[in-house]
């Protein structure tokens, strides 16, 4: 099996520090957040942005300043969202992808997401695949319902997306799919062969949809973006205290943890 790649989602767009007070949202926190995953075991971080109040940007400088200040502590891999927040303009979102980091984010359809409707519009799906294809970063197909996996296989067979597919199964975003065993299992039997694919359960579900992945050979993601407690009503300290619980499971399991250069090698990234 292949060693475990942890990706570590250190902030998101939607947290607040009144709900997280650990939450990273400055260049200088995110970058810190981002060195303490990484010596936990995190082989990539998810890197969303926030401005000087403290709100979700998508500020090309911003992204910038973050990745320079990650990279000058270690060699995690950089992977900024091209998601942003719901209420980001495509234009805004694609952004951060014009720093050619060595991957980023594509969601690949459109769904609730709590109040708000996360949009992704086949038009706009193809311009992200298009730019990050023309820059050499490696996607990470952002799947929130079944039929995104579909849309995705539809920009492989139009030339937009290259082979070996990595996927990223969202699971318990309210207004989409769920975060049962059931759901991901489904999901997982949904890919072609030779795929490679990682879990972020939201919420309650991190932890046993992890466990999951670690067991069936798909990678993690865990972190403050995703679930910002470690117990049932208890706030977890750290996005790196998240990623030492996986590692600690992963271990038990007999399954090795992936370094920077071993999720380069699987993922197929050369840098
Ligand atoms: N914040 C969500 C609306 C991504 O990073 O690519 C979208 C999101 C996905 O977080
Ligand atoms: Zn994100």
């Amino acid at each position: 099996m292949q060693k475990l790649i942890i990706t570590a989602a250190l902030t998101g767009a939607e947290v607040t520090k009144s709900q997280q007070p650990n939450l990273p949202v400055t260049p200088d926190e995110i970058a810190e957040a981002a060195y303490a995953c990484y010596q936990a075991g995190a082989s990539i971080v998810h890197v969303h942005a926030r401005d000087k109040e403290g709100n979700p940007t998508q500020s090309y400088e911003v992204y910038k300043e973050i990745k320079e200040k990650i990279e000058a502590k270690c060699n995690i891999i950089v992977q900024p969202s091209t998601g942003g927040a719901t209420w980001h303009t495509p234009e805004e979102r694609l952004q951060p992808v014009e720093l050619r980091p060595e991957m980023a984010t594509l969601s690949c359809g459109t769904c609730n997401f709590g109040s708000d409707v996360f949009m992704n519009s086949e038009e706009y799906i193809e311009k992200f695949a298009k730019r990050m294809k023309e820059l050499g970063v490696k996607p990470e197909i952002e799947v929130f319902e079944r039929g995104m996996i579909e849309n995705a296989l539809r920009l492989v067979k139009k030339g937009l997306l290259d082979t070996p597919v990595h996927f990223d199964f969202v699971l318990g975003v309210p207004g989409a799919c769920p975060g049962t065993p059931e759901d991901l299992m489904h999901m997982v039997r949904s890919i072609p062969p030779g795929s490679t694919w990682t879990v972020a359960g939201i919420g309650r579900a991190e932890t046993p949809l992890a466990v999951m992945a670690i067991i069936l050979g798909g990678h993690v993601r865990v972190g403050f973006e995703d679930n910002i407690y470690y117990h049932k009503g208890v706030l977890a300290e750290s996005n790196a205290q998240l990623v030492e619980r996986i590692v600690r499971i992963s271990k038990e399991l007999g399954r090795e943890v992936a370094t920077p250069d071993e999720a380069r090698e699987i993922l197929g990234i050369r840098r």
